[in-house]
C-alpha cells in the first residue's frame, strides 16, 4: 500500500463538512475509526498488533522482549478543527518507511515497532500526551481518572465506552525498557524549513510549556439594569488578562494564548457569574516562562481585586524543556547527510510531542517535514506530497541505520 493510498484512507475520518478540519478526539467514534485503520495496517503487513494497558496501539516485527527495539510512530487524534498532518503524517510515514525497508531488503537485527499514542492533543480532557504520560509514569492512574471532558464524561467512562479497561492504565516501565530508540516524524509547525529550503529537519529541543486555568468569579446580574459601577464582572478581568498575556509574551520573546473559554451562565443579557479561561504558554527556557506566567497572573489579580472579582489559577499541566538525546540526534543527522556534505537543519520547537514525554525515559529523536505556510492546529495545515515522500525516505534511512546497528 502506497503512502498516497494510506493517506487517502485516513482523509475522510473525523473531518467536519463545515470547516474541513478534523475532530478526532480521544475515545470518540472518529478515534475508533482511526484506530481500526491502524490495526488493519498492522495486520495487512503481518505485524503483531497489540494494545498496551494505556490504549496505545503497537505493530511489532520480531520479539519485543528481546529488547533494544527501534520504534517509530506518532498519534492519530486531533485538536478541534485540526489539520490532516499533525500526527497522522508520522503514523502513515512509519508504515510507508517500513514498506520501503522491506523493499530494500533490510535485515532487522533488532525488534521494530510502529506506535500510535492515544490522546496526544488533550483536546477532550485538557491534558496533552495522556497515552505517553501514563506509560512513562508522568501521569498516575488516579490523576487520569479525575480527567473530565466538557460534557462531564470522565476519562475512565470514555475509555470504557470505547472498549478499553480504565482500571488497567498506569506506568509501563517494562514496555519502555524494551525500547532502545524512539523516532517520531512530524509535520513542522513553523516555517524554519521553508525558510532554509530543506524538506526535512531534525529536532533539537522542545520549549518548556504548560496549560493554566484562570477561574474568575464575579456576580451574575441583569445586563440592562445593573449600573456599571455596581458590577463585579469577571469578563472584564478576563479581557484584561488576555491583553496582559500578549504584553508579557512580547516582552519575553515567548508565546501565550487564551484559546478556550467557558462563560457561566452564558446569557446574552446577563453579567457572567464565572469566566474560565485556559492559558497555553511556552518559552525558550524555564525562567522566561515563569516570568511570563507570573506577570500574567499578577495583572489578572490586580484587575480582579479592583473589580471585586475572585480569581483562582490552577496549573493543569506542565512539560519541562526537552533536549533530545544528543547521540541519537547526531546519528540521525549523520545518516541523513550520508554521501553528501549537506548539513541537516536542527530545529527547536514550541510544540509538544509524545517524543518529548518519552525523552525523559528513553533515547528519542524527531524528524520534521517542511510545512510551506507553517500553519498548524488549523484546517489550513499543509505539506507537499513530494516533501512527505522525502520524509518517508529520510525516516527509512534513519530506521535502516538504527535497526542494523
Ligand atoms: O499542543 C501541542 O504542542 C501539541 O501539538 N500537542
Ligand atoms: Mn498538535
Ligand atoms: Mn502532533
Amino acid at each position: 500500500m502506497t503512502f498516497h493510498s494510506m493517506w487517502a484512507q485516513l482523509l475522510p475520518i473525523g473531518r467536519s463538512r463545515d470547516s474541513g478540519g478534523y475532530r478526532r478526539f480521544a475515545w470518540s467514534g472518529a478515534d475508533a475509526d482511526c484506530r481500526a485503520w491502524f490495526e488493519e495496517q498492522a495486520e495487512t503487513r503481518g505485524l503483531a498488533y497489540e494494545v498496551d494497558r494505556n490504549g496505545n496501539q503497537w505493530a511489532w516485527l520480531g520479539d519485543p522482549a528481546a529488547g533494544d527495539a527501534v520504534v517509530t510512530g506518532s498519534h492519530l487524534d486531533s485538536v478541534p478543527d485540526g489539520g490532516a498532518f499533525d500526527g497522522p503524517l508520522g503514523v502513515v510515514s512509519s508504515f510507508a518507511a517500513y514498506d520501503e525497508l522491506r523493499a530494500r531488503g533490510v535485515e532487522f537485527a533488532k525488534p521494530f515497532a510502529i506506535v500510535n499514542f492515544g490522546d496526544e492533543e488533550g483536546a477532550r480532557f485538557g491534558l496533552a500526551c495522556v497515552g505517553s504520560r501514563l506509560t512513562s509514569g508522568q501521569l498516575t492512574r488516579e490523576q487520569a481518572h479525575r480527567l473530565t471532558d466538557a460534557d462531564g464524561v470522565t476519562l475512565p467512562r470514555a475509555m470504557e465506552a470505547a472498549g478499553y479497561d480504565p482500571d488497567a492504565i498506569g506506568a509501563d516501565p517494562e514496555r519502555l525498557g524494551r525500547i532502545g530508540a524512539f523516532v517520531e516524524l512530524h509535520v513542522e509547525q513553523g516555517r524554519a524549513l521553508d525558510l532554509s529550503g530543506d524538506p526535512v529537519g531534525v529536532a533539537g529541543a522542545i520549549w518548556p510549556h504548560g496549560r493554566w486555568r484562570f477561574d474568575f468569579r464575579g456576580e451574575a446580574n441583569h445586563a440592562g439594569t445593573t449600573r456599571l459601577g455596581d458590577r463585579h464582572d469577571p469578563m472584564l478581568s478576563y479581557a484584561e488578562t488576555v491583553l496582559a498575556a500578549r504584553r508579557e509574551a512580547e516582552r519575553a520573546g515567548a508565546v501565550a494564548t487564551f484559546g478556550k473559554i467557558a462563560v457561566e451562565p452564558g446569557g446574552v443579557n446577563a453579567i457572567p457569574s464565572r469566566v474560565r479561561g485556559w492559558l497555553d504558554s511556552r518559552a525558550a527556557d524555564q525562567e522566561r516562562l515563569d516570568t511570563v506566567v507570573g506577570g500574567i497572573e499578577k495583572a489578572a489579580r490586580a484587575h480582579a481585586d479592583s473589580q471585586g472579582v475572585e480569581l483562582d489559577v490552577v496549573r493543569e499541566s506542565f512539560t519541562p524543556v526537552v533536549e533530545f538525546d544528543h547521540a541519537l540526534r547526531d546519528e540521525l543527522a549523520r545518516i541523513l547527510g550520508k554521501d553528501t556534505d549537506l548539513t541537516v537543519p536542527v530545529l527547536g520547537t514550541g510544540a509538544g510531542h509524545d517524543a518529548g514525554i518519552l525523552a525523559a525515559s528513553i533515547p528519542t529523536a524527531m524528524l520534521f517535514v517542511r510545512n510551506p505556510t507553517g500553519v498548524s492546529h488549523s484546517p489550513a495545515e499543509r505539506a507537499a506530497e513530494d516533501d512527505c515522500l522525502a520524509g518517508v525516505s529520510a525516516l527509512a534511512d534513519v530506521l535502516e541505520g538504527l535497526v542494523g546497528r
